[in-house]
């Protein structure tokens, strides 16, 4: 809270600062006064929105106070920052965090309240930054939330797109896109800085010349400029001063290529340039994994990285540093491969620029760099085409061969005569019409590479980069995944938050292992009640949302059984569909069949191109029509579609859950955070040994956990051994029948063609063993239904599930990459007194 800026002892009572102030007058004052000065606006006409950018930017003060502080400390005391690249941040919407993280929630709906307000009615008002498609972009914003609660210098370096991840709206069953307007209104929490414009090249040649001490030197000549513009966001940090920067980049046209035109009197060429540079950030491409190799991707990527590479390069020139010290001061971490680039743009800028040799340059590469992997999916690994990477990047061409021609040589020395070795090891792919492997490249110029859960990093090592494994074992390491509580709990979950705080205290919001508190209270009868009553809350909440936004009535007494997370057929939304297509048989076999009544919540957003994925879609809400309109059903079974899975939407639907689906195929979802977002909020969960489950059951005991299927090793062996899907249709009658209920046309008007693809894929190919793995999770979803029966003993479990995750708190996450990558420290940071500072 607003204890350290504390007021002048020795003059006695002062006002507050209308723009650092905490007391609820000040604030209201502030708010009052931002409405008329920012934006233009007085209480009769002002909308929500204005009042909703009044509050912003009174909290957007209190935050600069901090961030300047922070920037300040961090020049004065030349730290080592952690520079976080990546294309995706999903930070969600700031203003409700940026309360939590400073403290001053009470004080703020106290303040919003004597202006004629509601706080959450503001809260609403905020267009989320959708700057990424799923996971991988939401752990980048829960590590730079971590990082700052930590202390540790970082900046995050990514891309400002104009439109984000698309709207979801659901028509006629099926998913339609929406463009993500999302800075249609403006947006309080970014300041541009232009100043500090840098420029990007493009295309054209490369000439080689000899310098003045007679040194061979290479110019790259390119075909066109791109100005990258930063704007900066704060990120704070709960309950410390420190506050990071989020720096993103737009693409802009150079003033000089408008000249340029301007004087040969071309101006459509001039306008023309400006808008071919300005498609560069405009949208975000809405695929997950896998990524799609377009060249404007591929634009993207190099643009977003050369300008947060030049930006630290000038910050490191000004502190006076020389060059050879760069890797002292900043730690590069790369989010997967799409910022891999980077590794040949800095040889680029050291060589080629600063004009240091080769050797050093290399030397403060790696050791600069380190190399995070987030999927196993082969169709995944990021390659690009010779031609089109040589035509956009010349000189990255270049140095990319030389990089190879040096570590291959070193591999040709250590395994003599091994031609396979050279092969499978090199940069190059040469079969496939060559190809750059872009993870090849992030391995070879990184110092460490980690996966992002225990089972993902092994199947790393023994799978896709098992040759560098053998080459360098000491680079490997596991980094599992985690998530930020200020976010997935406080935030979102204040009822959950209060009864917790109330009975063991505040401390676990920084330390989430002291959840382990909760644990003797499992065991206490009253507690247990309280917990349901929350519970029982906060899923009325979310049935009244329901209620509202789609006119559905659910029962708040029923299982909320919920899969949210992107649509892919590995993580199999269509097993789901079978199980409740498996209980609707049932009831329509036995109409007065004993049954706890389900509903069954889906959320999540498919790839625009992705037609099977949609098909799923189309295939969850047709069976939605069907089951809950159906008068034998009684109630049994209710299906809730949720439009538009973001992180907004997200923080209804992770509180209100009592079971968590995770049902991937083994070895194939890398980790997931969906699941220990789930936990934390006391839903249990089902799920195969896949990623993060498998920590996660271990974290809670194997008998609080409902787990099915096969291993990934028996799903390896099976894949291996021929799988022969049709030989489960026919020995099992419960799974014959709900295909052949889905083909027959009974969910889709008679129309027995619509859901063909699907049942006939899972007949013929079934490429993520969904009907391998049937039978055991019906099972399994048997024994869930059972256990929901007795409240007593479902609610014990979740307590344990709550006070046995503190792992994967994304604290504990940053504190390893902190140790065994990075090699940083926290810096406190103290705040001076603006009004001093103004004096
Ligand atoms: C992902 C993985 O699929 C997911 O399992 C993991 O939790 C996440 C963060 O590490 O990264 N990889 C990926 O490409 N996307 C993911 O969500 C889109």
């Amino acid at each position: 809270s607003g204890q350290s800026d504390s007021m002048d002892v020795q003059t006695g009572p002062q006002i507050e600062d209308d723009r650092t102030g905490f007391s609820i007058e000040t604030l209201r004052r502030a708010i009052a006064d931002n409405l008329y000065y920012i934006q233009g606006k007085f209480p009769e006409i002002a909308t929500q929105y204005d009042y909703y950018m009044a509050l912003a930017y009174t909290v957007r003060d209190r935050i600069l106070h901090r961030w300047i502080n922070t920037v300040k400390t961090y020049r004065e005391q030349d730290v080592k920052v952690v520079c976080y690249l990546s294309a995706e941040y999903l930070p969600g919407p700031h203003l409700g965090n940026n309360l939590v993280n400073l403290g001053i929630y009470p004080q703020v709906e106290q303040a919003v309240r004597a202006s004629g307000l509601d706080l959450n009615a503001l809260l609403a008002e905020e267009e989320e930054p959708g700057l990424g498609n799923g996971g991988l972009g939401r752990l980048a914003a829960c590590y730079m939330d971590s990082l700052a609660t930590l202390e540790i210098p970082a900046i995050g370096y990514g891309i400002r797109y104009e439109y984000g991840i698309f709207d979801q709206e659901i028509r006629d069953g099926w998913q339609v896109e929406i463009t993500d307007k999302w800075l249609r209104l403006g947006n309080p929490w970014e300041i541009p800085r232009p100043e500090n414009a840098v420029d990007v090249k493009f295309g054209g040649y490369t000439e080689s010349y000899t310098d003045d001490q007679g040194h061979y030197r290479v110019r790259w000549v390119p075909h066109q400029v791109v100005k990258g513009v930063p704007y900066d966001t704060p990120i704070s940090g709960y309950r410390v001063n420190t506050t990071n920067t989020l720096r993103l980049w737009k693409a802009e046209a150079p003033e000089s290529f408008d000249f340029q035109a301007f004087n040969l009197g071309d101006y459509y060429g001039a306008v023309d340039t400006k808008i071919t540079s300005e498609n560069l950030t405009k949208v975000l491409y809405p695929n997950d994994e896998p990524i799609q190799g377009k060249q404007l991707r591929l634009e993207q990527q190099y643009f977003f990285v050369s300008c947060s590479l030049q930006n630290l390069l000038k910050i490191h020139l000004l502190r006076e540093d020389p060059l050879e010290t760069f890797a002292d001061k900043f730690a590069i971490q790369l989010n997967d491969t799409h910022p891999a680039i980077g590794i040949a743009e800095l040889m680029r800028l050291l060589v080629d620029e600063y004009l240091i040799n080769w050797e050093i340059a290399w030397d403060i590469t790696q050791e600069a760099f380190a190399f995070t992997n987030h999927t196993l999916l082969p169709e995944a690994l990021e390659t690009w085409s010779l031609e089109l990477f040589g035509r956009l990047l010349p000189r990255h061409l270049e140095i990319i061969y030389e990089i190879n021609q040096r570590f291959l040589d070193q591999v040709r020395l250590k395994y003599l005569g091994n031609t396979d070795k050279l092969a499978q090891l090199s940069l190059l792919d040469e079969r496939r019409g060559k190809r750059i492997r872009m993870a090849h490249l992030a391995c070879v110029g990184s110092h460490a590479i980690n996966g992002v859960a225990a089972l993902h990093t092994e199947l790393l090592k023994t799978g896709v980069l098992r040759d560098f494994y053998e080459l360098w074992p000491e680079k490997f390491s596991n980094k599992t995944n985690g998530v930020t509580p200020r976010r997935w709990m406080v935030l979102i979950n204040p009822r959950l938050t209060q009864l917790i705080s109330r009975n063991i205290g505040e401390s676990w919001i920084k330390q989430l292992d002291d959840l382990r508190q909760l644990a003797p209270l499992a065991n206490d009868p009253s507690f247990c009640h309280e917990w349901r009553q929350v519970k029982r809350a906060v899923k009325q909440d979310l049935a009244d949302y329901i209620q509202t936004t789609q006119g559905l009535t659910i029962n708040p007494d029923s299982i909320y059984d919920v899969q949210a997370k992107r649509f892919h057929e590995y993580k199999r939304q269509h097993l789901n569909v079978l199980h409740i297509v498996t209980l609707y048989n049932r009831i329509k076999h036995n109409p007065e069949i004993e049954m706890t009544p389900r509903t069954f919540i889906f959320g999540g957003k498919a790839a625009p191109g992705y037609r099977m994925a949609k098909l799923i879609i189309k295939l969850i809400t047709a069976v939605g029509d069907a089951v809950n309109q159906d008068p034998d059903v009684c109630d049994r079974i209710k299906i809730v579609f949720m439009p538009d899975f973001n992180v907004t939407n997200s923080q209804r639907i992770y509180p209100a859950a009592d079971l968590s689906e995770q049902i991937s195929t083994a070895g194939k979802e890398a980790s997931g955070t969906g699941n220990m977002k789930f936990s934390m909020n006391g839903a249990l969960t089902i799920g195969t040994l896949d990623g993060a489950n498998i920590e996660i059951r271990e974290a809670v005991g194997a008998e609080n956990f409902y787990l099915f299927g096969l291993t990934a090793q028996e799903v390896a062996d099976l894949k291996a051994s021929s799988y022969n899907p049709r030989a489960y249709y026919d020995s099992n009658a419960a799974l014959r029948e709900a295909l052949d209920l889905i083909s027959s046309g009974y969910f889709s008007h008679g129309d027995g063609s619509l859901f063909q693809p699907l049942v006939e894929g899972l007949l013929h190919h079934d490429p993520y063993l969904v009907l391998a793995d049937y039978q055991s999770y019906i099972d399994c979803q048997d024994s869930v239904g059972q256990a929901f029966q007795d409240q007593e003993t479902w609610t014990r479990t979740a307590i344990l599930n709550v006070a046995r995750i503190g792992k994967f708190s994304s604290d504990r996450a940053i504190r390893e990459y902190c140790q065994d990558i990075w090699h940083v420290d926290p810096v406190h940071i103290k705040l001076e007194e603006y009004v001093q500072a103004k004096a």
